[in-house]
């Protein structure tokens, strides 16, 4: 039996997660451990698109059955990338409909033999929807990108002689319906005299490409067929001590024991306990700090967690280790609070978009975006408009990144997008968005949406259904969405703990008008704060650039009009950072690629850094900025510098 439930539920309720996940089975991240391999499986895969007019040939031929290549021309398709700017075919670039991925896999023997072992296909996103077969079975659906899925393929795999080589066949479609996340529609245009027979458009109603492929790296990995299937970390602190409570499902048996040791980065035993929850108390704990708050920031202990498990076989153990940062989280009516001191986010929107891999993952691309985080000062970033790869959050829990983790739901611009069918969709991807972050000490708050047509009455309630079931899900943290409504109109702002608002005066309004934005800036924050006493973040703000067009005094697109409408929103910024203004996160850290329009040059160009990440004049202007904030609110005040400075012009 399950060991070690001293600390009843009683005690350990109101510290643990109010309600459980609806969804089955836990999602950590996949990690090498004694009990655990992965296979990455990286690399070339077989590619094809299918361009019948129904999309569905693939179907009726049953291209899953026999290796893709038998089905007709295949071409090579990175993994993880965007399919769209990788080949020279412009049908691909805009293809909307199923793609098809395959690729072979030879597995060690010991995971086809071994019946003690589980052997598990993850994929790290595949946008929008995605059928996954193995050997031509039908194995695993998925609906929605940006989040992982996995199917346990043991039986596919523990079957015989052959059973070593692997064929995965992935088909993925890219059509946004009024009830996927996000929305989008499909419209046939049928005047004949203007478009051929069948022709039709994805129309979105977001300002980025809709990148999709495997965009993720897909692996597989294994564990013990007894395992640690989650756990569920919270923090808090008590005087100088830190708490660490946890909860651990286990799947696979029901007689077992869990020990957990919580080691410190010397490794270090600093606490254990057993049994599938309890709380760890850590005396002097060192707490996870954002960077630049702190002299140590972010950081991590480790826990290890030991299963040991009786089965028909013998005694199976599984091991995961699970980095954890001590912090808590909490906002009144005008702060906040990260570890009961004032927080103050300055800091970035961004995309995970760049070059011909579109939002395909890349590693030198993400250590170069910290970089870039840390040289600008900024201490945070949304991840707008949907959940970044995990390997960034893991970035950001290990650099004190803050991060508003902000789910898919971007462009619900449409009354008809606000539907039953839809919030049931909407509440399930929070669920898999909580579910699988919800151990980062850098996710500080939850964001359900981006700039939803919030003055809908049908919005209103929908908000209020998804903001509260994530406040259900996860009560140890603020949940918000992020509006452009105006404040006497906004029917969701009522449920929300931080006002998110995205204002771009003197571009969208008044354009050119520099000199309106202070006044439209402070009437803007005064209405907001007047309406809610809730505290208040300027979520997007910024101009359009086009690197290297300069003109004094300034007009729009140019490098100085960024700088001066940036200086602007300044002012009024540090008139209300010292109330209830809380943070400022310029729209956009970098350039990113959007829908051809007569209003985008080769993509949104809002960046303070080029798509190919080169500074235009407003990231030195930012930078300075940055790191007088951070200099002005480090805590204790009487530390001097972080392990960056040396790359700050306050040295
Ligand atoms: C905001 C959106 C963002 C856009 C930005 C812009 O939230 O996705 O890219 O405007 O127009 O309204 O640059």
């Amino acid at each position: 039996m399950a060991r070690g439930l001293a600390v009843a539920w009683a005690v350990l309720g109101p510290l643990l997660w109010g309600c459980a996940l609806a969804l089955q089975g836990g999602m950590l991240y996949p990690r090498e451990s004694p009990s655990r391999e992965r296979k990455e499986l990286d690399g070339l895969w077989s590619f094809r698109a299918d361009f019948s007019d129904n999309r569905r040939r693939g179907f009726e031929e049953q291209w899953y059955r026999r290796p893709l290549r038998e089905s007709g021309p295949t071409l090579d398709m990175p993994v993880p990338s965007s399919f769209n700017d990788i080949s020279q075919d412009w049908r691909l670039r805009h293809f909307v409909g199923w793609v098809w991925y395959e690729r072979e896999v030879i597995l060690p023997e010991r995971w086809t033999q071994d019946l003690s072992t589980r052997v598990v296909l993850r994929i790290g996103s595949a946008h929008a929807y995605a059928i996954v077969w193995v050997n031509g079975v039908d194995t695993l659906e998925h609906k929605g990108g940006y989040l992982p899925f996995e199917a346990d393929i043991s039986n596919l795999v523990q079957v015989g002689p052959l059973s070593s080589q692997l064929r995965i066949t992935i088909a993925i479609n890219n059509t946004l319906t009024p009830t996927t996340l996000p929305p989008g529609t499909i419209q046939y245009l049928t005047d004949t005299s203007k478009y051929p027979k069948g022709y039709f458009v994805q129309n979105t109603y977001f300002d980025f490409f809709n990148y999709a492929g495997l965009q993720r790296s897909v692996l597989l990995y294994t564990t013990p067929t007894a395992y640690i299937d989650d756990i569920t970390v919270t923090t808090s602190v008590e005087h100088d001590s830190g708490l660490v409570n946890y909860q651990i499902s286990v799947k696979g048996s029901n007689l077992f024991e869990l020990e957990v040791r919580l080691l410190d980065a010397e490794n270090k035993l600093v606490a254990n306990g057993t049994g599938t929850q309890g709380q760890l108390k850590v005396p002097g704990a060192r707490l996870w700090w954002p960077y630049l708050m702190h002299e140590r920031p972010a950081y991590l202990y480790s826990l290890e967690v030991r299963l040991t498990a009786q089965m028909s076989l013998g005694p199976v153990s599984d091991f995961y280790t699970l980095p954890v940062g001590i912090r808590t989280v909490a906002v009144t009516e005008s702060q906040f609070l990260i570890n009961g001191k004032p927080f103050y986010f300055h800091g970035v929107n961004k995309h995970e978009d760049a070059d011909i891999r579109g939002k395909g993952f890349d590693w030198p691309l993400l250590v170069k975006d910290f970089n870039l985080l840390r040289w600008l000062g900024a201490n945070a970033f949304r991840t707008s408009h949907y959940p970044y790869a995990e390997e960034v959050l893991q970035m950001c829990d290990r650099y004190g990144i803050v991060v508003i983790d902000e789910c898919p739901g971007v462009g619900l611009a449409l009354p008809q997008f606000f539907n039953n069918v839809s919030l049931q969709n909407h509440m399930r991807v929070m669920e898999e968005v909580v579910r699988r972050d919800k151990n980062h000490p850098a996710v500080v708050m939850w964001s359900v949406a981006n700039e939803p047509a919030s003055h809908l009455e049908s919005a209103g309630y929908y908000l209020k259904m998804v903001i509260t079931h994530t406040k259900a899900l996860d009560p140890s943290r603020p949940v918000t969405f992020v509006t452009n409504s105006n404040y006497a109109a906004d029917k969701g702002a009522p449920y929300v703990d931080v006002i998110c608002l995205n204002s771009y005066y003197s571009w969208y309004h008044d354009y050119g008008h520099l000199e309106l934005i202070q006044q439209q800036l402070t009437t803007q924050f005064e209405s907001w704060y007047k309406t809610y006493q809730k505290p208040i973040i300027q979520s997007e703000y910024g101009a359009e650039t086009i690197v290297g067009f300069h003109q004094d005094p300034p007009l729009m697109f140019t490098e100085e009009y960024q700088k001066s409408l940036l200086e602007q929103y300044h002012v009024v910024l540090d008139q209300k950072r010292r109330k209830y203004v809380v943070g400022e996160l310029i729209w956009n850290f970098a350039d990113f690629m959007t829908e051809q329009s007569p209003t985008r040059v080769l993509g949104n160009k809002k960046g303070v850094f080029t798509r190919q990440r080169q500074p235009k004049s407003a990231a030195f202007l930012l930078r300075e900025r940055y790191w007088k904030i951070a200099n002005e609110t480090r805590y204790p005040y009487s530390i001097a510098k972080s392990q960056c400075l040396e790359n700050s012009p306050f040295t």
